[in-house]
């Protein structure tokens, strides 16, 4: 009685491994188990076969996954969920942190827990964000090296909600409590408000990437930051699924307004507008719309936004909602959308104008082109908001003399992208968002996986392989090598005469045969699928063509050129009518490689987030849920590769330098500054001489572990020297 044991279910799931579960009764040469999920099994003699004890380490749980006994996907997703019940989210892999979300405030987040997790080593403390948040700030200062952290998970995974806990510790730590430091903490709001949404898979999902790279000076004091988005959805501004809404400043802006400027808006309810109820939701459980308008309001006074750039932008987010209402069919009245934007939109909107043997011509529009005409424009404006905001909070947080080599920053970067998605009906956004995601999972690959083991073998190491799962092939197909998926879309956007239908055609030619593509069922079918290192997504490709153009047609350019309101220009400014800009996805393209370029010198850590039911639910653990989310992101491989590797590594003079106070003087002498003998003299002293640890030709390699012994051995030395010239002195007077 009491013992746990593991249970082979007999699901036919490819998720399905062993449960955990307690042995709560026998009798008769049976004997009753309970389970994780709390349901009872009675095992009979015939079909003990399915039982097999539980180790130890798997029965209490542990906080590193590296130290399980029990290796295995069941020993994993087992030691989640129990640590889960008990409201204990975090657990490493060495040194990365597996964040299960709880949905529910948990108390985790004090300024005393900030205090508490200030300079201490990884493994001192429970695992926690904060602990990586302190171990990036440290190692920032110790290696003199750029840090980045790079957090992933799957739509509602807590990727967002990490990104802000981290900033709130550096915010926190860089200790200065002063404007600046409150200035990027306020930005989230901002940027939350135009480029966040309620999704059916998360209530606050970002509909944007992110990397905040924050600026410390050589004191490890916040000096600036700088914000880059990557491609916000436009689409939401004009359609949205069921259940799902358009951004939250709308919702937020009539909720939150004074009469008086409604009035001058002319605005009402969401209710109103057509563009806000697209999804038959205009509230969303859990968030106090007019509350957080009071919010965004204060956080763009803190990031400067003046009054009148306030205003501006209402009346064009006003101008918009009154655009959706335009109806083409009879009495069109576009009388406020003018008056906001300044435009002549009641003949530009209806009418196309195009320019014959160099004289205009005026042809109308059917009812189909006009919508689409004014919602070209909307999403125009809006994508032209978004990043005039983000700008305008880069110029109040940005510190050009930062920039100087001479007092060159050092940093700290967040990346915070759009997660995994598959609905139901996937789009060119879908594909967008999940190439990004393939980038990053090819990040954490090549850095835990491939940097590692080529380096064991530079360094001549004894290394036993470990094999992984790789995306670079699939991320090749998609997005890389020649004639990639994404280039013949592009190719095809840029053809005057190319639809979907020749789109397909040429990417069934060069890819059919290809595991990664899943080509359309008949001619007549327009999804094709993609099989993505998280789960192969259909995607209908309709509207492709026309969302990676992302153009707006000359005679909307020209009325926005020619409007009355100073700010609508403003925003549009730079944007040529003649030259042909490159396509979505091709800036998209470009801005992910210099990201992964610039993530690429820096030292990474990795968050990796897990979202433990699909019901926003706390509590509620779906252990197949989980398995999938953790097999894909390659977790088990990685605990494989975290306990037999050597994550932490330092050139033998790195670590002389820094470690050579654990050294006897006498034997410091007898070694001659020797760097190499003294590191493995250092490593027998303070870490052992078994084979946890190895020296190479110019390295020596380490554990996630010994990082944190050395350097809680180091400052102690230290502290005690200190405390000796204290007492000396004070001796002396
Ligand atoms: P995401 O960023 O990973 O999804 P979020 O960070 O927005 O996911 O998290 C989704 C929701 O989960 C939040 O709004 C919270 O309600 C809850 N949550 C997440 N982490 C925590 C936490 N540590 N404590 C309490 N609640 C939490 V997306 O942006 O959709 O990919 O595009
Ligand atoms: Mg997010």
């Amino acid at each position: 009685m009491g013992d746990h044991v593991w249970l082979d279910t007999q699901s036919n799931s490819e998720f399905n491994v062993p449960i955990g579960a307690v042995v709560k009764d026998s009798d008769s040469g049976r004997i009753l188990l309970e389970d994780d999920e709390g349901k009872e099994h009675w095992i009979t003699a015939r079909n003990m076969h399915m039982v097999h004890l539980m180790h130890p380490s798997s029965v209490q749980g542990v906080e590193d996954m590296i130290t399980l006994g029990d290796l295995h996907e069941a020993g994993m997703v087992h030691n989640l969920l129990i640590r889960h019940q008990e409201q204990k989210i975090y657990t490493y892999t060495g040194s990365i942190l597996v964040a299960v979300n709880p949905y529910q405030l948990l108390p985790l987040y004090t300024v005393d827990q900030i205090r508490l997790y200030c300079n201490k080593r990884i493994g001192e403390l429970p695992p926690h964000v904060f602990a990586i948040a302190d171990n990036c700030y440290f190692n920032m200062k110790r290696n003199k090296r750029d840090q980045c952290c790079v957090i992933s998970g799957e739509s509602g995974a807590g990727k967002t909600e990490s990104t802000k806990l981290i900033l709130q510790f550096l915010a926190a730590v860089s200790g200065q409590h002063s404007w600046i430091e409150q200035q990027i903490l306020e930005a989230n709001p901002i940027l939350e408000a135009f480029g966040n949404a309620k999704t059916i898979r998360n209530d606050n999902s970002s509909r944007f990437g992110k990397y905040i790279d924050i600026h410390f000076n050589q004191n490890g004091v916040i000096e600036g930051a700088r914000i880059e988005q990557f491609l916000l959805e436009k689409s939401r501004v004009c359609r949205q699924a069921p259940e799902e809404r358009n951004y939250h400043i709308f919702y937020c802006m009539l909720m939150g307004m004074n009469t008086e400027q409604k009035k001058m808006l002319n605005l009402g309810t969401a209710s109103e507008y057509t563009y806000l109820t697209m999804g038959n939701c205009m509230s969303c459980d859990g968030r106090n719309d007019a509350k957080d308008y009071a919010h965004i309001r204060s956080a763009m006074k803190i990031l400067m936004f003046s009054d009148s750039e306030n205003w501006d932008i209402s009346k064009l987010l006003a101008a918009i909602l009154h655009l959706g209402n335009v109806e083409f069919e009879g009495k069109l009245s576009t009388v406020c959308a003018s008056s906001f934007t300044g435009c002549e939109l009641q003949n530009s909107l209806t009418n196309l104008s195009i320019i014959v043997r160099g004289e205009s011509v005026s042809r109308p529009l059917n009812i189909v082109q006009a919508a689409d005409g004014r919602d070209a424009f909307v999403k125009g404006i809006y994508g032209r908001i978004f990043l005039w905001i983000v700008n305008k909070i880069n110029s109040a947080i940005f510190n050009p003399t930062s920039q100087k080599p001479k007092n060159r920053y050092q940093s700290i970067g967040l990346l915070d992208i759009f997660g995994f998605e598959n609905f139901s009906n996937n789009s060119f956004e879908q594909l967008c968002i999940n190439i990004a995601n393939e980038h990053l999972q090819q990040f954490f690959v090549h850095h835990v996986f491939k940097l590692e083991q080529e380096e064991y073998l530079a360094e001549h190491i004894a290394w036993n392989n470990i094999d992984f799962t790789d995306n670079r092939q699939a991320l090749e197909v998609i997005a890389l090598k020649p004639m990639n998926i994404i280039s013949l879309i592009d190719e095809e956007s840029k053809f005057p005469k190319g639809t979907e239908a020749t789109m397909l055609v040429k990417i069934n030619s060069l890819h059919g045969k290809s595991k990664v593509y899943i080509p359309p069922k008949s001619d007549h079918d327009t999804k094709f699928g993609i099989n993505h290192f998280a789960g192969v997504v259909f995607y209908e490709s309709k509207d492709f063509l026309e969302k990676n153009r992302d153009t707006l047609s000359a005679n909307v350019m020209q009325v926005v050129h020619s409007s009355k309101n100073k700010f609508l220009r403003e925003i549009f400014q730079g944007t040529d009518t003649t030259k042909r800009l490159s396509t979505l996805g091709g800036q998209f393209k470009q801005s992910l490689e210099k990201l992964m370029k610039i993530l690429e010198q820096c030292q990474p850590y990795f968050i990796r987030c897990i979202k433990p039911n699909d019901y926003k639910k706390p509590l509620l653990f779906d252990r197949e849920l989980c398995i999938k989310q953790l097999r894909y992101s390659g977790m088990m491989e990685t605990i494989q590769i975290r306990k037999a590797g050597y994550p932490i590594r330092y050139s033998f003079e790195e670590f002389f330098e820094r470690y050579r106070v654990l050294l006897p003087w006498s034997v410091r002498e007898q070694l001659k500054n020797d760097a190499r003998q003294s590191c493995i003299r250092i490593s027998e002293a303070v870490l052992g001489k078994d084979e946890s640890w190895q020296a190479g030709k110019t390295k020596i390699f380490l554990k996630d572990h010994h990082d944190t012994v050395l350097e809680l051995q180091r400052q102690n030395i230290l502290t005690d020297k200190v405390l000796l010239i204290q007492k000396v002195m004070r001796g002396l007077k």
